[in-house]
């Protein structure tokens, strides 16, 4: 059925956020199965996704993995949908830069500082990791728009990707809101994002 989505994920904040979020925009009803932690290492969850990580997905029978894959996925089921940019438009370039840049460069990183911060990875990693991030947040800030989203007044899912890390660093505290408040601000008045609560924790201030 390609009106719902099943979405294994640990809950509101893991990186099954990000696709809750787009699932929400692209109209879907989303079925949240939990994931208790510990349990994604178990043989079951394994055989649906081999990492034991979340998010997983399952979609119209397709069964999905790695949020980003999910995410571009569900994003060429409903081209109509303006949330990822074909082939033919001359803003590719940039919306893929945008993408591969929060996905990539910039997540992996801030989201092992934060859970190193909670201690659910080795409390060490924090110290080393926080230098690096600081000056790559110093450059985003630099990049983000001040006035609409990433591809201008075309929200997309290059938005959904960089809502997740922008809002990782101000939760974890390496990033001020103030620097990114035009911004995030924009993102979190989306209904379907306040539907998703990827930003419950974000404190404005
Ligand atoms: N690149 C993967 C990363 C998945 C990932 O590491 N997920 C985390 C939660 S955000 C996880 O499941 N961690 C549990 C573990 O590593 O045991 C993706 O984007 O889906």
């Amino acid at each position: 059925m390609k009106d719902r989505i099943t979405l294994y994920g640990f809950g509101h904040s893991d990186r099954s956020a990000k696709v809750r979020w787009l699932s929400l925009e692209l109209g879907l009803q989303v079925d949240d199965v939990k994931v208790t932690f510990g349990e994604q290492h178990q043989d079951g969850y394994r055989e649906v996704n081999p990492f034991g990580v979340v998010p997983s997905a399952v979609f119209d029978g397709v069964h999905l993995k790695e949020s980003g894959a999910i995410c571009d996925y569900l994003c060429q089921q409903f081209p109509e949908s303006g949330l990822r940019l074909g082939a033919d438009d001359p803003r590719l370039g940039d919306f893929l830069y945008w993408c591969y840049l929060a996905n990539t460069h910039l997540e992996s990183d801030i989201v092992t500082y934060a859970l190193s911060r909670m201690n659910v990875l080795d409390a060490q990693f924090a110290p080393l990791l926080k230098p690096q991030i600081i000056k790559r947040f110093d450059i985003l800030v630099d990049l983000l728009p001040t006035d609409g989203y990433l591809m201008g007044d075309q929200f997309t899912v290059a938005d959904v990707l960089m809502g997740y890390v922008v809002q990782l660093g101000v939760t974890s505290g390496v990033l001020p809101y103030k620097r990114v408040a035009p911004y995030l601000s924009l993102l979190m008045a989306r209904p379907c994002a306040q539907a998703s609560h990827i930003f419950d924790k974000v404190r404005v201030s």
